[in-house]
């Protein structure tokens, strides 16, 4: 095994930076045991990508994807990109014999999902790893709750809750962005943000989900069309031409789990006030956890086991040495923030490739994922009918 990991980064945009700072910084805090070296970017616009390569550190750029994958002298692909264009470039890749990161969601439909997955376990057998990026997985909090439930602390598990709340759209001025296009996006709020608390809950119970009843809206049917798309922010000028969105805004709906508990999700955009609230509480019989990304170092954990008289909600700063990640960090009680779960990834990525610990999410794990974004698309299409996941366990 060479001891460096070359990485084609495909993509420029927000998660193409945090992917950057994660591979440059993974090997500044943590013991690798294999260095990553920031090898060629790719993007569309050549004189962008260029400024990209310089600002972020990698030694070359490329407007050609292909060209990049084709390398011998690039060991890892780090997908960045819309949704539409994970498959071609994470096929390619694997054929090629990358190792493959993909952020999420793994693809737009279950059949491509599966597809992706189909050729991640053959690249696998031959030695090549692949990763599904939902990122929250690497929260020190969240790892430490995941922790927790395989301890089986909270016991048998009754409810999971969980919501995730954004308000980037709630302006029907706010512009047009390709995560609102059927095409390129898939799902709208559901795939984008809903996909993160189905993988944090599948994860954290250990238990897959069987079935859902869902409902989505739109509640804005087209948006200004910008000359120049900067983030998810920005307003159009007066006139601007304007889009249909093709997505859903908001998702809501019920889950039974296989192990029977029950499992109620929101995802939204519209949630006035709300920039960026993960959230997720799971009750069990012996106790519960529960975790708002806004206070991200922090885990509430419930043990019904504690004295009469001194039971309660206690908040566990996750940060101290014995916590998952956060040893690599700095003193207890100083925090880490949203691009530190991105480091955490890589640093998990390149442990998996060198054989130390599992890969996971595995894109066979994203695709179960898309197969519960599915089946809360089906459900909502039909008025909320009870739609059974698609194989599933039950
Ligand atoms: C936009 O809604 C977004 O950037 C998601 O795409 C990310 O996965 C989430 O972590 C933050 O919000």
């Amino acid at each position: 095994m060479t001891t460096t990991m070359r990485i084609a980064l495909i993509g420029t945009g927000f998660m193409g930076r945090m992917h950057a700072h994660a591979w440059r910084t993974a090997p500044r805090f943590f013991e690798l045991p294999v260095t990553p070296v920031l090898s060629v970017i790719a993007g569309r616009d050549a004189d962008r990508t260029a400024a990209a390569a310089a600002r972020l550190g990698f030694a070359e750029s490329t407007t050609d994807w292909r060209r990049a994958i084709e390398r011998d002298d690039i060991d890892v692909v780090d997908i960045c990109t819309p949704g539409d264009t994970h498959a071609e470039i994470a096929l390619a890749a694997l054929a090629a014999g990358k190792h493959v990161m993909c952020e999420k969601p793994l693809a737009n439909d279950v059949a491509t999902a599966d597809r992706m997955a189909a050729a991640a376990d053959d690249a696998l057998a031959r030695g090549a790893v692949s990763m599904c990026g939902f990122s929250y997985r690497r929260t020190p909090a969240l790892a430490l709750a995941r922790r927790l439930l395989a301890e089986g602390a909270l016991g048998e598990i009754r409810h999971v809750r969980a919501q995730y709340l954004q308000d980037w759209l709630s302006d029907a001025e706010a512009p047009f962005t390709w995560r609102l296009d059927r095409t390129r996006a898939g799902t709208g709020t559901l795939g984008d943000i809903g996909a993160h608390s189905i993988d944090t809950a599948q994860w954290l119970t250990g238990d897959a989900i069987v079935g859902v009843s869902a409902v989505l809206r739109t509640f804005v049917g087209s948006r200004p069309v910008l000359d120049e798309q900067v983030g998810l922010g920005g307003r159009a000028r007066q006139g601007a031409p304007r889009e249909r969105v093709t997505v859903d805004d908001a998702a809501a709906f019920t889950a039974g789990f296989a192990g029977g508990a029950l499992g109620v999700f929101e995802a939204t955009r519209m949630a006035t006030g709300h920039r960026n609230s993960n959230r997720i509480e799971i009750n069990g019989e012996r106790g519960s956890v529960a975790f708002d990304f806004r206070a991200m170092n922090e885990l509430e954990f419930y043990d019904a086991a504690d004295p009469a008289g001194r039971q309660g909600f206690r908040r566990i700063q996750a940060n101290e040495p014995e916590h998952p990640y956060a040893g690599a960090w700095w003193p207890p009680g100083h925090g880490l923030g949203y691009e530190h779960l991105f480091t955490h990834q890589a640093v998990d990525f390149l442990r998996a490739i060198a054989g130390d610990g599992d890969v996971a999410p595995t894109f066979r794990d994203a695709a179960r994922v898309q197969r519960v974004l599915a089946a809360v698309e089906q459900s909502a299409a039909r008025d909320s009918v009870y739609v059974r996941v698609d194989g599933a366990a039950s």
